[in-house]
């Protein structure tokens, strides 16, 4: 279904290989994509909130970015909150928009869905170690199901991700199957029971490797019960006409078409 809204030219910076791979299961993974300068400038921008937000007992909006943060009763490095996660800080975090929208990501992207390519929503997810929550199954075109499906989420690893701390979960090819019907449970879910756990496979990923998949593939993470926190940031672009009223994104375009 998706499929046809993808783009078909071939690709420019991807193998063919990955290109058949992104099409056929739904997801690539790329490994060593940000640069170690990259992957240092995710982990400051980390440190530079939690001290920009130290004293604080709840999230703040700041520059279109929401900021959600946990006071610490006691941290044996003295800090005083943890940020759980920044949703659109594509819009807050010049730091962010640089690393995470940077030419290397684009030219996959323009790969994947062609042009033009809008950005259209992000986050920097933090799993703390010993308490980052689980994500429940999904699609994240669920969220926004009035757009079309000619998008892409992009997810970089910017610490280790392993089944220990809670790396993604995927099923290959359940892109091929549309849109599933979405409740609000412990949070915007499928039904699990749907989900056949020899079909999963856990995305384990090293830093700057970053995982690249159809808006319609079914995925979801663990909690995290390691001692190893687990910092990715997440961006979703699109290539989408504009509809007046639309909830998500930009109407000016990364690359025009
Ligand atoms: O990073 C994760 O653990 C899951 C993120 C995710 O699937 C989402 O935010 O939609």
């Amino acid at each position: 279904m998706s499929d046809a809204l993808f783009n078909t030219a071939p690709p420019k910076t991807l193998s063919s290989e990955q290109m058949d791979h992104f099409r056929r299961e739904g997801y690539v993974i790329i490994e060593n994509l940000y640069t170690q300068d990259e992957i240092d400038r995710m982990h400051q921008l980390r440190l530079q909130v939690e001290k920009e937000a130290e004293g604080r007992t709840d999230g703040y909006a700041r520059d279109g970015g929401e900021y959600n943060i946990e006071p610490l009763v006691t941290d044996p490095t003295g800090r005083t909150v943890a940020l759980r996660k920044i949703q659109e800080v594509f819009k807050s975090e010049p730091s962010f928009r640089e690393v995470a929208a940077n030419v290397r990501i684009l030219d996959i992207v323009e790969d994947m869905i062609g042009r033009p390519i809008y950005y259209h929503s992000s986050k920097l997810m933090c799993k703390p170690a010993l308490g980052g929550r689980r994500k429940p199954w999904h699609q994240d075109f669920a969220y926004w199901d009035t757009m079309q499906p000619k998008q892409v989420t992009v997810w970089g690893a910017i610490d280790a991700a392993t089944r220990e701390n809670g790396c993604m979960q995927v099923i290959p090819r359940s892109h091929l199957k549309g849109l599933v019907p979405h409740y609000k449970g412990e949070d915007f879910m499928i039904d699990e029971q749907r989900i056949d756990e020899s079909e999963i496979v856990f995305a384990e990923m090293n830093p700057g490797d970053v995982l690249f998949f159809n808006v319609l593939l079914l995925h979801a993470s663990a909690p995290n019960t390691s001692d190893k926190p687990r910092l990715a940031t997440i961006i979703d672009f699109d290539s989408n006409q504009r509809i007046e009223g639309h909830l998500y994104g930009s109407d000016t375009p990364l690359r025009g078409a």
